[in-house]
C-alpha cells in the first residue's frame, strides 16, 4: 500500500520500549513494503506525528502503561493528517483493557502473539481506511479551492459589470451622466414624483458663446471648461440631484422634490458660481457664463410626461438666450407670444424633438 499523497511507501511510526524490541515485527512491516520509523521516546513519537510524514502509528505498550489510554487522542490532536490510524500491541492485555484502548480512540488492539502475516493484514486494512479519508479530504479541499476560484471570478465579474455599467451611463469627457442615463433617471424621477405627489424640477444649462471660447483658446481648452463646469455643478447639487451632459456644451440637472421657487433660486446660484469662476486652461484664464432654463411640475402648467418637462426647460433656455444670455428663465416667466407651446399631449413638441441633439429627441414618444 502506497501513500496516496506522494505515492511513496506508507510510513509507519512504531513506538517500542527499549526493553522489548521486536525485530520480527519490524521485518514483517518492511517486508510488506512499508517504511518503519522506530522510536522508544514519547517526545520523538509526538514530534514525528506532528509532521505529515506518518500514515499509521503502531504502539507497543507495556501492560502497566496507562498513558496509552490517552495516546490515540493526543496523536490525533497533533497530526496535520485528516485521519491517523492508531494500532496498539498490548502484551497480555485482558478484555477490559483492550476495550479501554478502543474506547480511548485506538483503531485496533492486538496481542503481542499476533503473527507477522496477521499484523501486516490488519495494518493494510487500516491503511485502506486512511487512504479513503485522505482521498475524501483531498476532494473536499479541491472542492473548496474551486468554490474559492468561482467566488473570485464572480467578484471579478461583478466589478467588470459595475465598470461597464458606469461606462455606459457616464459621459467620458466630464464624467457626469450621459444623455441615455439622463433619460432613464428623468423617467424614473417623473414616475416617482407623480406616484408620491412630490414636485420635480429640471434645469437646462447651455454655455454662452462657447464656439467663441473654442475659437479663441482652442478646442482642448474648451474641453477643460466643460470638465470644470461639470465639477462646479457636481459640487453645487444635493446628493439626490443628478447632473448630465445632454449636448455638446449643454447640461441638464434633475432636481427631485424641488418646486419652482427653490429650483429658480438654485439655478441662479449656479449661474452666479459659473460667472464668478476663473477657468484656467493651458495657462490661460477663460471667462464663461451659462444660460439656464428651468421647468417644474406640478407647478408649471399641466405637465403630463417627462418629455414635456424637457420641452418647457428647453423653451425657457431659448428665452434666456434670446433675452441676452447669462441669465435664468423659469418656465412660468416665458413670454408665450411668438413661441410655439405644445398642445395638451405635447404633440407639437415633436417638431422640436427632431432638432439634432435635443434631449427631447431622446425621450420616448408617449
Ligand atoms: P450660444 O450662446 O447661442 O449657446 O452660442 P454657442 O457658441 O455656445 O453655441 P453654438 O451651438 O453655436 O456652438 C456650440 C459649440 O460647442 C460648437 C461646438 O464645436 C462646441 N462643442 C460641442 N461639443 C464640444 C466638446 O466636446 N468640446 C469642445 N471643446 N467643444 C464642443
Ligand atoms: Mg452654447
Ligand atoms: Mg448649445
Amino acid at each position: 500500500m502506497r501513500n496516496q499523497k506522494d505515492d511513496k511507501p506508507a510510513r509507519i511510526l512504531l513506538l517500542e520500549p527499549e526493553t522489548q524490541p521486536s525485530a520480527g515485527r519490524v521485518e514483517s512491516l518492511t517486508g510488506a513494503g512499508w517504511q518503519v520509523l522506530q522510536t522508544a521516546q514519547m517526545a520523538e513519537l509526538l514530534a514525528a506525528a506532528k509532521s505529515s510524514d506518518v500514515d499509521l502509528v503502531l504502539l507497543h505498550l507495556p501492560v502497566s502503561e496507562t498513558i496509552g489510554l490517552d495516546l490515540p487522542a493526543v496523536l490525533r490532536a497533533v497530526t496535520p493528517a485528516a485521519y491517523l490510524p492508531v494500532m496498539i500491541v498490548a502484551p497480555g492485555a485482558g478484555e477490559r483493557q483492550r476495550c479501554e484502548y478502543l474506547n480511548g480512540g485506538a483503531d485496533e488492539v492486538l496481542s503481542d502473539t499476533v503473527s507477522g502475516g496477521e499484523l501486516a493484514a490488519r495494518v493494510r486494512a487500516l491503511l485502506r481506511i486512511k487512504d479513503l479519508h485522505d482521498r475524501l479530504a483531498a476532494s473536499r479541499q479541491s472542492l473548496a479551492d474551486s468554490l474559492e476560484r468561482e467566488r473570485a471570478m464572480l467578484a471579478d465579474l461583478r466589478r467588470h459589470n459595475a465598470h461597464l455599467q458606469t461606462l455606459s451611463t457616464t459621459d467620458p469627457l466630464t464624467k457626469v451622466r450621459n444623455l441615455r442615463s439622463f433619460r432613464d433617471i428623468l423617467n424614473h424621477e417623473f414616475q416617482n414624483a407623480r406616484r408620491y405627489g412630490d414636485p420635480l424640477s429640471l434645469l437646462m444649462l447651455d454655455v454662452d458663446h462657447f464656439k467663441s471660447i473654442n475659437d479663441l483658446h482652442g478646442h482642448p481648452a474648451g474641453d477643460v471648461v466643460l470638465r470644470d463646469l461639470a465639477g462646479i455643478f457636481e459640487r453645487t447639487i444635493r446628493k439626490s440631484d443628478v447632473v448630465a451632459r445632454t449636448g455638446g456644451e449643454e447640461f441638464s440637472i434633475i432636481l427631485p422634490k424641488t418646486g419652482r421657487a427653490q429650483a429658480r433660486r438654485f439655478a441662479e446660484r449656479i449661474r452666479q458660481e459659473v460667472r464668478d469662476h476663473f477657468f484656467v486652461a493651458f495657462g490661460r484664464q477663460i471667462q464663461a457664463t451659462v444660460s439656464v432654463g428651468s421647468a417644474s411640475c406640478p407647478d408649471d402648467a399641466k405637465i403630463t410626461g417627462p418629455e414635456m418637462l424637457v420641452y418647457f426647460a428647453d423653451q425657457a433656455l431659448l428665452e434666456a438666450k434670446a433675452a441676452g444670455r447669462d441669465r435664468v428663465v423659469a418656465m412660468h416667466e416665458l413670454r408665450m407670444t411668438g413661441r410655439r407651446l405644445p398642445d395638451r399631449e405635447c404633440g407639437v413638441a415633436r417638431a422640436d424633438a427632431e432638432r439634432p441633439g435635443s434631449p427631447l429627441a431622446a425621450l420616448p414618444a408617449r
